[in-house]
């Protein structure tokens, strides 16, 4: 009778046969055991649960550990050699929480082993990084990146900001307590935040006050930065109108289009609107201008003239302004043969045949305002305006061509009895005024059908009472081209 010792540790198998023998004499028996030489194997896997992410400013997360056999002592280490416990417990099940003792600042590797019978498994080796983050005096403004500068004519704006916490992730807000929703939020690299805002909102305010705060570093804190949204020179904020289709404030061009060879258009007061182009070549005339610019689509001409139509300033004796559009036998005293000879104060109304004045009848003013207090020039009369009829879609697209009054009616004709109104090609809010009286007897102009499709509005120099702020015609089409035909640029600031 004799007692074998095993150094577990050092056993290959977990059920061995074993054979002895003596030196002296043959085979004396052997003897089978199972389970008495079990490897210990580390946990499998370490995950936080308080705090829920890394980094963070606590010094004493507890973290899960899972992978474990129930029985066995669990110990947690602040580095991937196992040489640094930060706390241990014996697992009841397969997962076991364990309460970190103090960290320092700095970045840690959590490892564990396991510990039964006197055995240790092997150094799990770093299963998570843990950042124990220091708290900055405060997150500062870095630079900004576009527009480079604190002001510009883009609502989706790009700028830096420094003294984070490694990499905790950063958020900025307009509010001074960094309440509601975040305009942009990134991960910090080396402690600088690259931050792109989202579309902001520049119908409520165009002044942006910046304040951030992190993840790390809770504190709301001031960057003393503040954005200022401006239209492109030339151009005038129109407030967005949902119920329309612009969900957005945009920015459209003060004049109809001057040439700016050699393939683009401004908008100043000088010259004569460009004219004799395809809507197409319109259109390009706008996107070479650069990026966001774009023809006008419809859903824009009519935020803009029901905003006007809500403004009392552009009505009098309950007509509104139907500017540089007078012919004689179109109801009025005398008719143009041209367009306005020139665009400023000494030409604001049109007061005899081809002539205008600082002064004269209120139909005649060449400008509507808006209820922001920006001005458009003649958006009715002067020259028609090429329309894109869809928004939303890249490119032109056609109007409807369905509509059976192929002759100038009043909307109210219309809404009784033409088929494309009738069968929903063509709704009230693609061309109506916002009650149904107002009509070319009030200075806002007739409809005409047709087949083209091609979108033209506003009426011209010599239209008469034809001419007026919803005046809309769908004769031409893509193919069409006329000296009384100019148009007008969008910048879309969300874009
Ligand atoms: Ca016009
Ligand atoms: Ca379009």
């Amino acid at each position: 009778m004799f007692i074998l010792r095993f150094d577990n540790s050092k056993l290959l198998c977990k059920i061995c046969t074993l054979s002895i023998l003596a030196s002296s004499c043959n085979q004396m028996g052997t003897a089978t055991f199972e389970g008495a030489a079990i490897m210990v194997e580390p946990p499998v896997s370490i995950s936080l649960v308080s705090p829920v992410s890394s980094p963070s400013l606590d010094d004493t997360p507890t973290v899960r550990i899972s992978g474990i056999t129930p029985g066995h002592l669990v110990k947690l280490y602040k580095d991937a050699s196992c040489s640094q416990q930060i706390g241990e417990a014996t697992a009841t099940g397969s997962t076991l929480n364990i309460t970190a003792s103090s960290l320092a600042d700095g970045t840690h590797q959590l490892a564990v082993t396991s510990f039964v019978d006197g055995t240790s498994s092997p150094c799990s080796g770093s299963l998570l990084e843990y950042v124990k983050g220091a708290v900055p005096a405060t997150l500062s403004f870095g630079s900004w990146i576009s527009p480079a500068t604190n002001s510009g004519n883009v609502s989706i704006i790009q700028f830096s900001v420094t003294g984070a916490s490694g990499t905790e992730n950063v958020s900025v807000y307009t509010t001074a307590d960094c309440s509601g929703t975040s305009i942009g939020s990134a991960a910090a690299v080396a402690g600088t935040a690259t931050i792109t805002s989202s579309a902001l909102k520049i119908g409520t305010a165009t002044e942006f006050n910046l304040y951030t705060k992190g993840s790390v570093t809770t504190t709301c804190s001031n960057l003393n930065q503040k954005y200022t949204f401006s239209c492109p020179s030339g151009y005038i904020r129109v407030p967005g109108n949902s119920s329309l289709g612009t969900t957005e404030d945009f920015c459209v061009m003060m004049y109809e289009a001057k040439d700016d060879s050699p393939n683009k258009v401004k908008s100043v007061p000088a010259g004569n609107p460009l004219v004799n182009l395809l809507v197409a070549d319109s259109q390009s005339k706008c996107t070479n201008i650069g990026t966001r610019y774009d023809l006008i689509s419809n859903p824009e001409w009519m935020t803009i003239t029901r905003n006007s139509e809500a403004v009392s300033s552009n009505f009098q004796s309950g007509k509104i302004a139907r500017g540089w559009a007078a012919r004689s036998d179109y109801g009025d005293t005398w008719s143009n043969t041209a367009v306005a000879p020139s665009t400023d104060s000494n030409c604001l109304y049109n007061t005899a045949g081809d002539t205008c004045g600082s002064s004269g009848v209120h139909l005649y003013r060449r400008t509507l305002t808006l209820s922001n207090g920006e001005i458009i020039w003649d958006l009715s009369g002067n020259v028609y305006e090429w329309v894109d009829w869809n928004l939303t879609l890249d490119g032109i697209q056609a109007g409807p061509t369905t509509c059976s009054d192929a002759t100038w009616v009043q909307f109210a004709t219309v809404v009784s009895s033409d088929s494309c109104y009738s069968n929903n090609d063509l709704t009230g809010k693609d061309f109506l005024p916002s009650t149904l009286n107002a009509d070319s007897t009030k200075g806002f102009g007739r409809f005409f059908g047709g087949s083209g499709g091609i979108a033209k509005r506003g009426g011209a120099f010599d239209g008469g009472y034809y001419s007026g702020a919803y005046t809309l015609i769908f004769e031409p089409g893509t193919w069409d081209y006329d000296h009384h035909v100019g148009f007008r640029c969008v910048y879309r600031p969300y874009k």
